[in-house]
C-alpha cells in the first residue's frame, strides 16, 4: 500500500516492471559498476484517477547539467511548438496589453523562441543547465531552477503575474503536483490561462505503449485526473485538445474558476474516458496482461532473429527504450547498437542493458537487416527520410500498438 501522490488515498500497485535504471542515464563503461536502479511499480488511484509511479528517483538524478534530451533535434517538434505558441498568441493574447508568458521546463527554447520572435515578454524556467544554456544563447530569457510555490512567489515579485503559464511534457514529470499547481495558480493573473500537454493515458492504454512509463514520467494523465488535481487549487478545465505528438498526447487548458467559458470538448472527453474504462481497476489489469504479451512477442522475435544471424539496430536511443529494453530482458547480443543523432548520447551505453549508442552515420553507412523503431512517436518524420533503407530491403520492427515487422 502507498498513499496517492495527488489525493493521499491508500492505493495498491498493480504492476511491477522490476529494477529500472535512469531512463536518460546513458553511461560510459567505467560507470557501469555504480549504476543506480530503482524499483519501477505503477498504481492507479480510483479516488482521483491518477495513474502514477510508486517510487521515483530524486529529481537531481534525472535532471542535471548533463541532461541528454534536446527538443529541437526533431524538425516535426519544431513545427509542433510553433503551432502551440500560435495557439496561445491567437486565442489568448489578442487584445491583451503587453502579455507575459512563462514556460516551465522550457528545454532548449524550442517553444519560447516563437514568443520572443513575436516580441512578447517571456520567461523560461528550466532546471537542466546544459539545455537552458542553448536557449540563453539564442536570447531567450531562462532561469535554471525547479518550479514550486516558493519560486512562483519570487517570480510574481520580480516580473508580475503571468497571462499564460505553459508547458509541454513537463507536468507529468513533477511528483509534487499540489505544490506546483498552487504555484501556477499563484503566478497567473485572475483571467490568465494555464496549459500543458503530456502523453495521454487513453492512448497509452489503447496502444499498450507501456514505454511511456519510466522514471521521469511520474504520472500519465487523463482529463479526469488533471481536472481533479487542479480543481483543488481553484482552477477549472476549460478545454482539451488531442495532439499526435509523443505517440498520443493531450493539451489541457485551465483557468481560474468562473473566468472563462468552458468548451463542450471537456464534457465529451470526460465521457469518453468513462466509456474507455479509465476509472476502473480492471482496465489496468488488462493493460498489465497486454504489456506481458507484448514483452513475450518482442523478446521472441529478437531471439529468433539473433539465432538466424540477422543484424538488428535500434533507431533512436529514447528514454522510452530504457523501459522496453530492461522490461523485456533484451541484451546486447540482440541489438548491435542504437543509432541516435544526439551527440551527448553517442559513444555511451544504454541504461541498464548497456547496448552501445552510435552516431546515425553508422546506421547510414552500414544498414542492418532490421531497424527496431524505438522512436516510434517520430515514425512519420523518420520514414520520410529513410526511404532508401526500406528500398534496399531493410525492415522495420515496431512494438506499438503491437509487435510486428513492417513489410
Ligand atoms: O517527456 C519527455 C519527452 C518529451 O522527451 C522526456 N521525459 C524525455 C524525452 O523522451 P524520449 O527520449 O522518449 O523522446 P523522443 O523524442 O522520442 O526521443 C527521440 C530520440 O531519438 C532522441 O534521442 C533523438 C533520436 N532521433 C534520432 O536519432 N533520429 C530522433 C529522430 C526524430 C531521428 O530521426
Ligand atoms: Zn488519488
Amino acid at each position: 500500500m502507498f498513499n496517492c501522490r495527488v489525493c493521499n488515498h491508500q492505493i495498491e500497485p498493480f504492476m511491477d516492471f522490476g529494477p529500472m535504471p535512469i531512463a536518460n542515464g546513458f553511461l560510459k563503461k567505467e560507470e557501469f559498476a555504480e549504476e543506480y536502479f530503482f524499483r519501477m511499480e505503477v498504481a492507479f488511484c480510483d479516488h482521483c484517477g491518477a495513474f502514477q509511479l510508486v517510487e521515483q528517483p530524486d529529481a537531481q538524478r534525472m535532471f542535471h547539467e548533463n541532461y541528454a534530451f534536446f527538443s529541437s533535434l526533431s524538425k516535426h517538434m519544431q513545427i509542433h511548438f510553433k503551432a502551440y505558441a500560435d495557439f496561445v498568441m491567437e486565442r489568448f493574447f489578442a487584445g491583451r496589453k503587453d502579455p507575459f508568458v512563462v514556460e516551465l521546463g522550457s528545454n532548449d527554447g524550442i517553444m519560447l523562441r516563437n514568443f520572443k520572435e513575436a516580441g512578447y515578454r517571456h520567461l523560461g524556467v528550466e532546471p537542466s543547465e546544459n539545455v537552458a544554456d542553448v536557449a540563453r544563447a539564442q536570447g531567450i530569457q531562462t532561469i535554471s531552477e525547479f518550479f514550486n510555490l516558493e519560486l512562483a512567489e519570487r517570480l510574481v515579485a520580480e516580473y508580475g503575474h503571468a497571462d499564460a503559464v505553459i508547458c509541454a511534457n513537463v507536468m507529468c514529470h513533477i511528483p509534487d503536483i499540489n505544490n506546483v499547481a498552487a504555484g501556477m495558480a499563484k503566478l497567473l493573473k485572475p483571467d490568465g490561462v494555464l496549459m500543458f500537454e503530456d502523453p495521454y493515458l487513453g492512448d497509452m492504454i489503447a496502444k499498450t505503449s507501456y514505454d511511456q512509463i519510466y522514471d521521469e514520467h511520474v504520472y500519465i494523465f487523463s482529463a479526469t485526473s488533471v481536472s481533479w488535481a487542479f480543481g483543488q487549487h481553484g482552477l477549472e478545465l476549460i478545454d482539451v485538445l488531442p495532439q499526435v505528438t509523443h505517440g498520443g498526447s493531450m493539451r489541457y487548458v485551465f483557468a481560474p474558476k468562473g473566468s472563462h467559458a468552458i468548451s463542450p470538448n471537456v464534457a465529451a472527453l470526460l465521457e469518453k474516458e468513462r466509456a474507455q474504462g479509465l476509472h476502473k481497476a480492471e482496465t489496468y489489469e488488462q493493460f498489465r496482461r497486454n504489456c506481458e504479451a507484448s514483452r513475450t512477442a518482442l523478446f521472441g522475435l529478437l531471439e529468433r532473429l539473433h539465432q538466424e544471424g540477422k543484424r538488428v539496430v535500434g533507431y533512436g536511443a529514447t528514454s522510452k527504450s530504457t523501459t522496453v529494453l530492461n522490461y523485456c530482458g533484451i541484451r546486447p547480443e540482440h541489438i548491435e547498437f542504437i543509432s541516435d543523432t544526439t551527440p551527448i548520447k553517442q559513444g555511451k551505453y544504454s541504461p541498464g542493458v548497456h547496448i552501445p549508442v552510435r552516431p546515425y552515420e553508422e546506421f547510414k553507412q552500414n544498414p542492418p537487416d532490421y531497424a527496431l523503431l524505438f522512436a516510434w512517436n517520430h515514425a512519420v518524420e523518420i520514414f520520410e527520410k529513410e526511404g532508401a533503407f526500406t528500398a534496399d530491403g531493410g525492415k522495420w520492427i515496431t512494438f506499438v500498438p503491437e509487435v510486428r515487422v513492417l513489410e
